[in-house]
C-alpha cells in the first residue's frame, strides 16, 4: 500500500456531537429514537467519542512506528481500566458538547456514563496501577504500548447472601465493547505442547526448533488510551485466543466435526476468564497458558514490526525496545525472546542474551511468599518444552557466574538457582525475571529496601546496580479531576488548572489551609461528596449513613495481611463502649468496608461473613445508631471507588508493617483530602513524610519491630491484660454474630490468639484503639480537621503516576516523548 494511491476518507462532521450520536444510534446500532434507553445512548455516545479519537490515534501510531527513539511495552496480565467514556470526554475536552447533546435525550452525562460496564480486567492494585500508568504515558506523550489479555469474563461480581460472599460471572462484553477495534490481519500463532527437535541447518550448524506443537491463534483488539488534551492517543492491545484453522481442519477431515469444534473451545478457553487470586498463586495449567499466550503473541508482534523495518539486523533491538514486566506473570518473556532470536533468527546464544538483557525490566509487587510464582518443571516441560530447555541453559550459565563470584558456596547456588530442587522441582519465575532483566524495581521505598535486604539479597549482592525504587502513583485526572468535580472546580479557581497535568503544582494550595473562608468552601465540597456516597450506600445496601458522622473507610481486597479484622475489632470496641455508656469524646462514625475475597481463600471469606454479621447487629440497634453504623459495601470496583474516595474522611491503611508493597488506594484518599490512619508500611511511610507527621495518624509496630515481636509473641497474654480487648474477644467468641451457628468464626478468633499469627493483629490493637481516640478528638475540632485535610491534598503531588512514569522513562526506559 502506498500513501499516494489512497485518499483519506471524507472526514466525518465533528462539529455536531449530537448528530453523531444520533447517527450511531440509528445506523450503527439500529435503534429508533423513540425507544432509546440510556444504555444505548451510552454506546452511541462512546462510538461518537471514539470517532473523534481515531485521527489522533492513527497519527500517534504512525509517530511511534516512525520514531527512532526507544519504544516501551508494558506487559501485564491485568489492566483494571474501569469505565472509559467520561475519561475520554474529559481528556479531549468534550464535556460541554456531550452534556448538550445528551440533554436532548433528557439525560445527564452522569446518567449515561454510569451505564458503561467497568472493564474489570484486573484484581486490584497491580491491575489498576497498569491502567494509571497507561494514562500517564499518554499524558507524557511517551511511545508506550500496553499488552494484555482480552478476558471474556473480568473480575467476578460479588454479592452478599446471608452475610456471605457469592460470586457471579462478569460478562462485561455482552453488549459489545464500543472502544475496541479488532485487528484480525495482525493475528499471531502461539505454540503449546510438542517437543524440541534438534537438526542441522544448511551450513551444518546444529539448531533447535519447537516441533509437534498445538497452536492457538492470538487475535489483537486495540483500545485507545487518550492523553490529556495533547492529541496523543496510545494503544492498549489485548489478545483474544482462537482456534487455528489448521488445527480444526485435521479433525474435520477425519470426519469428526464435533471434535473439531470442541478443540476450538479448548483454544478459546485461554482468554476466557481472569484468575481472581490477588497476591496468591495457584499453579493452574490454564494460568501458565495465559501467561505464555500473552508473552508469545506480544513478542512476535513486536519482532515482526522490527523485521519489517530492519530485516534480521537485531544489532540495535535492545537499545530501541524495552519490555516492562508487571510482576513475574509475564516473566516467560525472557525465555521467549531468546527462543525467537535463537530458533527463528539463528542467532548465537551470547548475542541473543545480550539483546534480551538489554531490553527486559522487571517490577516486583509483593514480598508475600505465597504470591511468589513457581511452576512445576513437569508442567513446564509438557506445555512449553522448548522454553524449558532455554531456561535450563540460562540457569547453567548463571550458576557458573555465581560460583565464579562465590567459589564453593553451594548453599548460595542452591538459593539462587532458577530451579528449586526437590522431589517435585519448580521454576522460580522471580529468579528468571531478575537474571534476564537489566532493571529490578520495587514499588515503594520500604518495599525496595526489603527486597534488597531480604527476598532478593543474594541477587542484590551480585548486581547491586540493577535494583531501584519506583514509588507507585495514581492518575489525578481520574482520581481527582473526574471523580471529584466539586474539588476540581475549587482547585481550578484557587490555583489554576496546571495541576491536572503537573500535580506538583498542587502545593500552591498550602497557604489556603490557613484561610477560614477557604476551609468553609472545602468543607462544603466534602459534604456534597458525602451526600453522593450516602445515596450510593442507600441504593446498594439500604443502610442510611448520616452526613454529620465521620466517614471511616477501608476498601481493598480482603486479605489477612491487610487486617480488615483489626478495623472490625475497633468497631466492636466502639459498639461495646456505646452499650456501656462510655461515650465521652466519641464522634459519630459511619464505617464502610468493601472488597472482594479470592473465591478459594476461605479465611478471607470468613472475614467478609463476620463483617456482615457484625454490621447486621449494629445497624439493627437503634440505640447505637446515632453514634455508629457499619456497612459492608458489596462489589467494590473502580467505579465504586470513584464515588467513595471523594467522600472519605478517614482512610484505613492498617496492614502489618512490611507486608503491603505500596498500596495505591491510600494515595487516592490522600489526594481527595482524607486523613490516613496507618502503619509504617508501603507507601504510607512516604504519605506521612509528605503530609507531615501532624497530619497523619500513625500507630503500630514498624517492620523491624514486627520481626522482633515475632520471636516471642503472646497474644493471649495481651488479651488477658487488657479489659477492653478481652470484652471485644468475648463478643465474638460468645457467639453474638454467629447467626445461630456456634463456632462459625472460631477459625478467625483462633488465628488472632495464635502465637504464630503472622499478622500480629492483637499486638497492634491497643495502639490502634488509642489512636482512633485521637482521631475522634481531632474530628471534634472541625476547623483543625479541615486544615489537615487541605494539607493532605496540598502535599499529594508526589503521588501522581505522572511522576512515577517520568522516573520510569528517565531511569529505566531511557524513553523520550514523541515530538
Ligand atoms: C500486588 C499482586 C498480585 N502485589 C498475584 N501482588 C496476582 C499478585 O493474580 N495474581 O496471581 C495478582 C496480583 N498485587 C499489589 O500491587 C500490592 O499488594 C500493592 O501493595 C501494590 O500497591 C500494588 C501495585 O504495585
Amino acid at each position: 500500500m502506498t500513501a499516494t494511491t489512497l485518499t483519506k476518507p471524507a472526514s466525518i462532521d465533528l462539529a455536531g456531537l449530537d448528530e453523531e450520536i444520533r447517527r450511531h444510534l440509528h445506523y450503527t446500532l439500529g435503534y429508533h429514537e423513540r425507544d432509546v434507553s440510556p444504555r444505548y445512548v451510552c454506546r452511541a455516545t462512546a462510538l461518537a467519542v471514539r470517532d473523534r479519537l481515531v485521527g489522533s490515534w492513527q497519527q500517534t501510531r504512525d509517530a511511534i512506528r516512525e520514531t527512532d527513539q526507544r519504544r516501551v511495552y508494558y506487559l501485564s496480565l491485568e489492566f483494571l481500566i474501569g469505565r472509559s467514556l467520561s475519561n475520554a470526554i474529559q481528556n479531549i475536552d468534550l464535556d460541554g458538547p456531550a452534556r448538550e447533546a445528551l440533554h436532548q435525550y433528557g439525560l445527564s452525562l452522569e446518567e449515561v456514563a454510569e451505564k458503561e460496564h467497568d472493564a474489570g480486567l484486573g484484581n486490584g492494585g497491580l491491575g489498576r496501577l497498569a491502567a494509571c500508568f497507561l494514562d500517564s504515558c499518554a499524558n507524557l506523550k511517551l511511545p508506550v504500548v500496553g499488552y494484555g489479555i482480552r478476558y471474556e469474563y473480568g473480575m467476578f461480581h460479588q454479592h452478599i447472601e446471608n452475610g456471605r460472599q457469592i460470586e457471579d460471572p462478569d460478562h462485561w462484553l455482552r453488549d459489545g465493547n464500543p472502544w475496541e477495534m479488532e485487528r484480525p490481519d495482525e493475528a499471531q500463532n502461539v505454540h503449546f505442547y510438542g517437543y524440541t527437535e534438534h537438526y542441522r541447518d544448511d551450513e551444518g550448524t546444529p539448531r533447535c526448533r519447537w516441533a509437534g506443537s498445538h497452536d492457538v491463534v492470538a487475535v489483537p483488539y486495540d483500545m485507545p488510551i487518550p492523553g490529556y488534551r495533547n492529541k496523543t492517543v496510545n494503544t492498549l492491545r489485548l489478545w483474544k485466543a482462537a482456534a487455528t484453522d489448521a488445527f480444526d481442519l485435521e479433525e474435520f477431515n477425519s470426519g469428526s466435526y464435533p471434535e473439531a469444534v470442541a478443540s476450538k473451545n479448548m483454544a478459546e478457553q485461554i482468554s476466557m476468564v481472569l484468575y481472581p487470586n490477588d497476591a496468591s498463586e495457584n499453579g493452574k495449567e490454564l494460568r501458565l497458558k495465559q501467561q505464555y499466550f500473552l508473552v508469545s503473541a506480544s513478542l512476535q508482534d513486536i519482532v515482526k514490526d522490527w523485521v519489517e523495518k530492519h530485516g534480521d539486523d537485531f544489532t540495535d533491538f535492545g537499545k530501541k525496545n524495552c519490555f516492562q514486566l508487571n510482576d513475574t506473570h509475564p516473566a516467560c518473556a525472557v525465555a521467549e525472546l531468546m527462543r525467537i532470536l535463537l530458533d527463528q533468527y539463528q542467532m548465537e546464544w551470547q548475542q541473543a542474551w545480550e539483546i534480551t538483557t538489554q531490553c527486559m525490566a522487571y517490577t516486583n509487587h509483593t514480598l508475600l511468599p505465597e504470591a511468589l510464582e513457581r511452576w512445576s518443571v513437569s508442567l513446564f516441560s509438557r506445555l512449553l518444552p522448548r522454553l524449558l530447555d532455554i531456561i535450563y541453559e540460562i540457569n547453567h550459565r548463571f550458576l557458573a557466574e555465581v560460583s565464579k563470584k562465590w567459589p564453593g558456596d553451594v548453599a548460595r547456588q542452591r538459593r539462587m538457582s532458577l530451579v528449586e530442587e526437590g522431589e517435585n522441582p519448580h521454576i522460580r519465575m522471580a529468579h528468571l525475571a531478575i537474571v534476564g532483566s537489566f532493571s529490578v524495581n520495587g514499588v515503594a521505598g520500604l518495599h525496595t529496601e526489603l527486597l534488597k535486604s531480604g527476598l532478593f539479597q543474594d541477587f542484590y549482592e551480585l548486581w547491586p546496580k540493577k535494583f531501584n525504587n519506583k514509588t507507585n502513583g495514581v492518575t489525578q485526572r481520574r482520581w481527582l479531576a473526574h471523580c471529584n468535580p466539586g474539588l476540581r472546580d475549587l482547585l481550578n479557581e484557587t490555583i489554576g488548572e496546571g495541576w491536572q497535568t503537573d500535580l506538583s503544582q498542587i502545593e500552591r494550595l498550602r497557604p489556603f489551609a490557613e484561610d477560614a473562608a477557604f476551609r468553609k468552601r472545602w468543607a462544603e465540597v466534602k459534604l456534597q461528596n458525602k451526600r453522593r456516597l450516602i445515596e450510593y450506600v442507600r441504593q446498594t445496601t439500604g443502610i442510611e449513613f448520616q452526613e454529620a458522622a465521620l466517614f471511616d473507610v477501608q476498601v481493598k481486597r480482603i486479605h489477612e495481611y491487610k487486617r480488615q479484622l483489626l478495623n472490625l475489632l475497633h468497631v466492636l470496641n466502639l459498639y461495646d463502649r456505646i452499650q456501656r455508656g462510655d461515650t465521652a469524646g466519641m464522634v459519630p462514625r459511619c464505617v464502610l468496608i468493601g472488597g472482594k475475597a479470592a473465591p478459594g481463600y476461605h479465611v478471607a471469606k470468613m472475614i467478609v461473613n463476620l463483617i456482615n454479621n457484625v454490621a447486621s447487629v449494629i445497624n439493627a440497634d437503634e440505640k447505637a445508631n446515632d453514634l455508629l453504623k457499619l456497612v459492608f459495601l458489596p462489589n467494590y470496583r473502580v467505579s465504586a471507588m470513584e464515588v467513595i474516595c471523594p467522600a472519605t474522611e478517614l482512610s484505613e491503611q492498617i496492614s502489618t508493617a512490611g507486608k503491603e508493597a505500596s498500596g495505591t488506594g491510600n494515595m487516592k484518599f490522600m489526594m481527595n483530602g482524607a486523613l490516613t490512619i496507618g502503619t509504617l508500611d508501603g507507601a504510607n511511610i512516604e504519605i506521612r513524610e509528605q503530609a507531615g507527621d501532624d497530619n497523619f495518624f500513625l500507630f503500630g509496630l514498624d517492620a523491624a519491630e514486627v520481626a522482633e515481636t515475632k520471636k516471642a509473641y503472646d497474644p493471649n497474654k495481651i488479651i488477658a491484660g487488657d479489659e477492653e480487648i478481652q470484652r471485644i474477644m468475648a463478643m465474638i467468641e460468645g457467639g453474638r454474630f454467629d447467626a445461630g451457628n456456634p463456632g462459625t468464626f472460631n477459625i478467625l478468633t483462633a488465628g488472632l490468639r495464635n502465637p504464630y499469627d503472622p499478622w500480629l493483629t492483637i499486638a497492634d490493637l491497643r495502639d490502634y484503639i488509642d489512636t482512633q481516640r485521637k482521631v475522634d478528638a481531632a474530628y471534634q475540632d472541625q476547623e483543625g480537621w479541615n486544615r489537615m485535610s487541605i494539607l493532605n491534598t496540598a502535599n499529594s503531588g508526589w503521588f501522581s503516576s505522572d511522576r512515577t512514569i517520568q522516573q520510569y522513562a528517565d531511569e529505566i526506559w531511557q524513553a523520550k516523548p514523541l515530538g
